[in-house]
């Protein structure tokens, strides 16, 4: 059979985790309008008739301002150097610039056969595009292209084929019906970080961490309590906002998908608490799960 992994890489906010849900059919990671929401390395196993592909989100590479996105773009570059096909996400919406100079220059990506995804065509004008794949294929003239609309699955099927013929004979990876490597308690801590970034605007979302203190299975709902960290007390005040609305409604809406992703009822108890400078220290990178593990 075909297989082998496939890191999806970019710039924050270029589409790369709806791609990965998009091909995968299922929602393993999470999507804001927001740069940075990615922080983890995320597989999802795609199971074609003779195919099993490992596709692999990644952080954007972006310059890091705390020890936090140091991480997240090791992880990104990391995963471009272990895979067997590499998917390049450019938004086609945006003209080619010094940071798309800097993610080329940086990003190690000849190992592996490369296709360049123009996503978000919906919101590009033809001719802007045109001209952004002349430069790509001046500096990339060994590159697939492709047209997606991701959140609307508009070619996914078809960039699903052409990994399929990029891709080596190869083992089974996964043998199970798993659909992706992260367990609950990780998706449950991202469904409600998810929510927090949906109801925040500027700077606040990048302060955000969210740490599952407790959950009891066996009791029916299951209760989970988890704890929102902030890293100045005015954030907590907005994370909970007026007579404590925004907090309330962020509980609401991640209890719902909670409920979804496990099919049980749950009791979802949210804190907020303040860890100032947390993206800083090495201890609590650690315990939030954003180290970046060598495999
Ligand atoms: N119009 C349009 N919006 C899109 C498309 N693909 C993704 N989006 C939106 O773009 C935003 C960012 O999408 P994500 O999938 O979170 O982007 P990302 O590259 O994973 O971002 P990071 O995790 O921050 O690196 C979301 O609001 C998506 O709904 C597209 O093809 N067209
Ligand atoms: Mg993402």
């Amino acid at each position: 059979m075909k297989s082998g992994f496939v890191a999806i890489l970019g710039h924050p906010n270029v589409g790369k985790s709806t791609i990965l849900n998009g091909v995968i059919n299922r929602k393993v990671s999470i999507v804001t309008d927001k740069s940075q929401t990615t922080r983890n390395i995320i597989r999802g196993i795609y199971r074609g008739d003779d195919s099993q592909i490992i596709f692999v989100d990644t952080p954007g590479i972006h310059k890091p301002h705390a020890k936090l996105g140091e991480e997240m773009n090791a992880m990104a570059y990391s995963s471009a150097h272990e895979s067997d096909v590499n998917i390049l996400v450019i938004d086609a919406s945006r003209p080619f610039s010094e940071g798309d100079e800097f993610l080329l220059n940086h990003l190690d990506i000849n190992n592996a056969p490369l296709i360049l995804v123009f996503n978000k065509i919906d919101l590009a004008r033809i001719d802007e595009v045109e001209k952004l794949k002349s430069i790509y294929r001046e500096k990339l003239p060994e590159s697939h292209f492709i047209d997606t609309v991701a959140n609307e699955r508009f070619n996914l099927e078809e960039l699903i084929a052409l990994v399929e013929k990029l891709l080596p004979e190869g083992p089974e990876y996964y043998p199970g019906q798993e659909i992706t490597d992260k367990d609950e308690i990780f998706q449950i801590k991202e469904i409600i970080r998810e929510k927090v970034l949906k109801t925040l605007r500027d700077e606040v979302p990048h302060s955000i961490a969210v740490y599952v203190d407790n959950i009891a299975w066996e009791d029916n709902p299951i209760h989970i309590h988890a704890s929102i960290i902030v890293e100045k007390d005015s954030q907590k005040g907005i994370v909970i906002g007026a007579n404590g609305k925004r907090i309330k409604d962020i509980g609401l809406k991640a209890r719902r998908d909670i409920e979804k992703l496990l099919n049980k009822h749950v009791y979802l108890k949210l804190f907020v608490k303040v860890q100032s400078d947390w993206r800083n220290s090495d201890e609590l990178l650690e315990a939030y799960g954003y180290k970046n593990k060598k495999r």
